[in-house]
């Protein structure tokens, strides 16, 4: 039968059932599940995919674990991309029309795109097409897009803003932020073409007087001024010379405009070489001494103002600059100064780095071995290190005056303090990397007035939040680091914008809120969405919200909005039915705003019981191990890709392409593939459901221990979001299982047959839900197999599980002696076991074994030599040495599980004796390797736990 038949089959089936509209209620526990919403400027792709996958894996697993699921989605338009495209349509640029073109919009579909009311409408209608034909269990009846052109949500943003606003959440006040001088707009980390993450950065601009001028330096470490020797300038470059306020200032040519947008008046007067500043002397701020301009090749124009003050007992750039320099008096005096007293400069102690000492730049540059200025690599390392190591150990000393003896954090805020209050300095910003905005200018930091802030820089709320994540699950759980550093670092946020789709602010329709804040809390309108949809706009105040979401009175509410109580207390109860949710699922790349934002927001908003518990974070889709890019034609739609294959085997290989934190690959060869595997699956359900004998066989215990383990560590691998291990387990390797199964008995127990059949079929459920379905449905069971427990089982006693490996491993080694020996019908087979010392030795190993089951050879002779009987210790010396050196690297980490409980291997290969004669067609035996006779004995030496040795002839 072909795929897509029984996918649209199935799919038809679940929404007659309304097998995904969840009802809160009943006593199964309940689990809410989502995942970001999309912005809706173009169609789902690969990497959309792969996270709802996941989301609705989760979704899936915890409804067969009887549980009452929520999984709801909904549609992001808030912000400038959607109108910007618009405007370029609107103007028929002719990139943007081709852009629509590719992806298969009509000529007259194009011109209706000059409105962004209609990429509103298009893409989320395509996107809930494509998801449903992808098999995605959503409650689509809850769904919704942003923005003012959806009055519930609008109305429940506001509510969310002035709430805000009352708990002092956001700030007003003018703060730097990263500007697109073109467009002349705030420009948020979705508006930038590059440059996603970041953003200003403090620098303190010292200032350094002249006769008739100043020179600038930015630095990141104010407190070091007490050391300073000498001031850098690039000897080639030209700098500019501009009316600052009522100073005249020489900083580079980048500079005067990035001053403005910070708010200074500046008037350029002309330009100065930098040859004709260097030997000139200026007086540094704080310490007043009078000290020369040198040239350097490592000052950079684009960073501050290319001018550095010099303090080479911590800037490994300083120290180099100035050795180079001392090394060649030629330099010097072709720059035309007196090399005599640039060999007087020399680093000056003023800090105590702990273990770097108190000259770490000089210690470090002749430790690293770093030959001059220009070996950048090594410098820029250098620099790294001790700036963070300064930061965290560093403590001044006597000789760095009104600091001295305290940390350098302390220091640093104190000595900029008071140099801008001594005007000898100003606080200057410089982003932390280079942006380029969507309109494809080069971002600059702008000082804006009258911003609007959420306060995420604010202590008290920074340890609420902390304390929210502290109580949540991450998964997987090696992501809080990631998280509990963002919490640290992340600053005030500016919220609004002065353009594009969005909310207005309540109190000043002048500004929209943008894309990032209105996003934060919306889990919580899923509950409610779908009662609110039809309600009049005048309805739906904050009064309202406050009833449903916070400590509002329902009955006030309802007599000052003539809305029935009992309608605003059944939406009260369905949002403390679902909320807070259980799990969000987004990319790692929403750490550091959205997810970290939205538990922000939580703790602002909603009751301690209401914060969300749980988030998982996953890598970005590769393809074949390559980014994913329109460019690269590696770029794929989500209904492509459905076309093409089928949504089994998308979501088949998407679930294959990884798991964690480290970025999933999607492997054409497997999903070229995967539809065969899954057909050769509904067709062994086919030909197998009614078969099997009634009577029962020794090794049928076996088969349904390991079915019962295989279970277990499923349901372990599924709780922790790992379906790629879970489907690992029960659709490849339990099927090996079942060939040796087979083969020991024959034909397999009926019961056991068809268990095994629907413990398969409901493990892969949701993973591959429509051939799941389809299967349970030719088993002839109740109802749908997205209902079904997921399978059941318990940690098996390995020492059962065992023994028939070793039969196993036994059968396959024999044959492939055999085969060496080149012996086709051998005439005896003899199966020896070790002696007892072996599995000693092979434990004690065990227990020396490091975390990654390495063992030391040394250390293990040395320990066990002695226990080893006397007439053995050769064979001993040499069976511990194959045993580190060989075995330890072949059985893998974990290997010493397996020897932990010795078992009688004799007595197991005893009862397996018939089995071997049947295949081998000749008399099998079964000894002790201390029994061995003398024409067995060299190769009973061969012997090893679990390994025996075998003889044959
Ligand atoms: B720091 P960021 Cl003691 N070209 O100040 C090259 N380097 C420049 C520069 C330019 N145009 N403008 C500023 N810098 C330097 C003191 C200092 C600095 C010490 C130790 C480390 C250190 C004394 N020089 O910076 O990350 C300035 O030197 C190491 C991080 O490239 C400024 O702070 O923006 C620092 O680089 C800015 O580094």
């Amino acid at each position: 039968m072909n795929p897509k038949t029984i996918e649209s089959k199935w799919q038809k089936k679940w929404t007659e059932a309304k097998a995904y509209e969840s009802e809160p209620g009943g006593d199964k526990e309940k689990y809410f599940v989502n995942c970001p919403y999309p912005y809706m400027n173009g169609y789902l792709h690969l990497g959309h995919a792969f996270t709802y996958l996941r989301a609705d894996m989760v979704s899936r697993y915890q409804r067969m674990q009887n549980k009452n699921v929520l999984f709801p989605f909904a549609f992001h338009c808030t912000g400038t991309p959607i109108v910007a495209a618009a405007q370029r349509v609107e103007e028929g640029e002719k990139t943007q029309i081709k852009a629509l073109k590719q992806m298969g919009l009509s000529d007259t579909l194009i011109k209706k795109f000059s409105k962004p009311e209609e990429w509103t409408k298009h893409f989320p209608d395509k996107a809930i097409t494509d998801l449903k034909k992808f098999g995605a269990s959503i409650d689509w009846r809850r769904s919704f897009i942003t923005t003012s052109l959806n009055p519930p949500y609008d109305a429940f943003i506001r509510w969310q803003f002035n709430k805000l606003l009352a708990g002092e959440y956001l700030i007003k006040g003018s703060f730097p932020v990263v500007w697109c001088p073109k467009r002349g707009t705030v420009v948020g980390d979705h508006d930038r073409l590059s440059g996603e993450g970041e953003t200003p950065q403090e620098y303190t601009l010292l200032k350094f007087k002249g006769d008739d001028d100043y020179l600038v330096a930015a630095t990141l470490r104010p407190e070091t001024v007490f050391g300073q020797t000498n001031i850098w300038i690039d000897g080639e470059g030209t700098y500019a010379k501009a009316k600052v306020g009522n100073e005249t200032w020489i900083m580079s040519e980048e500079m005067p405009s990035k001053l403005e947008l910070q708010g200074h008046q500046v008037e350029i007067l002309g330009s100065v070489e930098g040859r004709d500043i260097i030997g000139k002397k200026y007086q540094a701020p704080e310490i007043h001494k009078e000290l020369m301009v040198l040239p350097s090749k490592f000052c950079d124009a684009s960073i501050g103002s290319g001018i550095v003050t010099s303090v080479p007992s911590d800037s490994p750039d300083d120290y180099q600059g100035l050795v180079d320099l001392q090394n060649s008096e030629k330099e010097c005096k072709a720059w035309g100064i007196d090399f005599a007293e640039v060999t007087k400069l020399e680093p000056i102690a003023i800090l105590d780095s702990g273990e770097m000492g108190t000259l770490p730049a000089p210690d470090l540059c002749k430790k690293l071995g770093i030959k001059d200025q220009t070996d950048r690599s090594k410098l820029e390392k250098a620099k790294q290190d001790l700036y963070l190591h300064s930061f965290n150990n560093g403590v001044m000393l006597e000789s760095s005056g009104f600091i001295s003896g305290k940390p350098v954090a302390e220091a640093r805020e104190m000595v900029k303090t008071k140099l801008v209050e001594n005007s000898e300095a100003i606080v200057y910003y410089e982003l932390t990397g280079p942006v380029k905005s969507r309109w494809m200018a080069d971002c600059k930091v702008k000082i804006v007035d009258n911003q609007w802030f959420l306060a995420y820089g604010d202590e008290k709320w920074t340890e609420t939040t902390e304390l929210a994540l502290k109580s949540m699950e991450l998964y997987p759980s090696k992501a809080r680091n990631q998280f509990e550093y963002v919490l640290q670092w992340l600053n005030n946020w500016a919220c609004v914008r002065e353009k594009g789709l969005g909310t207005k602010l309540p109190w000043d329709n002048n500004w929209v809120i943008e894309s990032l804040s209105d996003s934060t809390i919306y889990m919580a309108f899923y509950t409610v969405a779908h009662h609110l949809k039809d309600l009049d706009e005048d309805k739906l105040t904050d009064t309202l919200f406050e009833a449903i979401f916070g400590s509002g009175n329902t009955k006030e509410a309802s007599e000052e909005l003539g809305i029935p109580q009992a309608d605003i207390l059944d939406w009260r109860n369905e949002f403390n039915y679902w909320y807070p949710y259980d799990l969000r699922v987004s990319g790692k790349d929403l750490i550091q705003n959205h997810l970290s934002f939205s538990l922000y927001n939580h703790t602002a908003m909603f009751e301690k019981e209401m914060w969300p518990k749980g988030f998982a974070v996953n890598g970005w889709v590769l393809v074949d191990g390559e980014k994913m890019s329109k460019s690269k034609g590696n770029f794929f739609t989500l209904k492509e890709l459905v076309t093409n294959y089928s949504a089994d085997v998308v979501r088949f290989t998407l679930c294959n392409a990884g798991e964690g934190l480290d970025d999933p690959n999607w492997e054409l060869s497997f999903a070229e593939t995967a539809g065969k595997k899954l057909e050769n699956w509904l067709n062994f359900v086919k030909e197998n459901r009614s078969k099997g004998r009634r009577d029962s066989h020794p090794v049928d215990d076996w088969f349904r221990a390991i079915m019962s383990d295989t279970a277990y560590k499923a349901t372990k691998a599924s709780d922790r979001l790992k379906f790629r291990t879970s489907t690992r387990l029960l659709f490849f390797e339990l099927p090996q299982y079942y060939k040796w199964y087979l083969q020991r008995v024959g034909e397999p127990n009926a019961v056991i047959l068809h268990e095994y059949l629907s413990m398969i079929t409901r493990g892969i459920a949701p993973v591959v839900p429509h051939i799941a379905e389809e299967a349970w449905s030719l088993l002839d069971e109740e109802g749908f197999v997205i209902n079904q427990q997921f399978p059941k089982g318990k940690e098996s006693d390995i020492g059962f599980l065992i023994g028939e490996d070793l039969i196993k491993q036994t059968l396959e080694d024999t044959k492939a002696i055999l085969n060496i020996a080149k012996i086709e019908k051998p005439s005896e087979i003899v199966l020896i076991t070790s002696p007892k010392w072996k599995w000693e030795a092979v434990q004690a190993a065990g227990d020396l074994a490091d975390g990654r089951g390495q063992v030391k050879l040394n250390q293990l002779i040395g320990s066990f030599m002695p226990q080893i009987p006397n007439d053995s210790k050769k064979v001993g010396a040499e069976f511990l040495k194959k045993w580190v050196l060989k075995d330890i690297p072949s059985l893998g980490p974990e290997w010493q599980e397996r020897y932990k409980v010795l078992i009688d291997e004799k007595a197991i290969l005893e009862s397996s004796i018939d089995f071997f004669s049947k295949i081998f067609d000749c008399p099998v035996s079964v000894i002790n390797a201390e029994n061995a006779v003398s024409r067995l004995e060299p190769k009973s030496k061969q012997s090893a736990p679990l390994r025996p040795a075998i003889f044959v002839s």
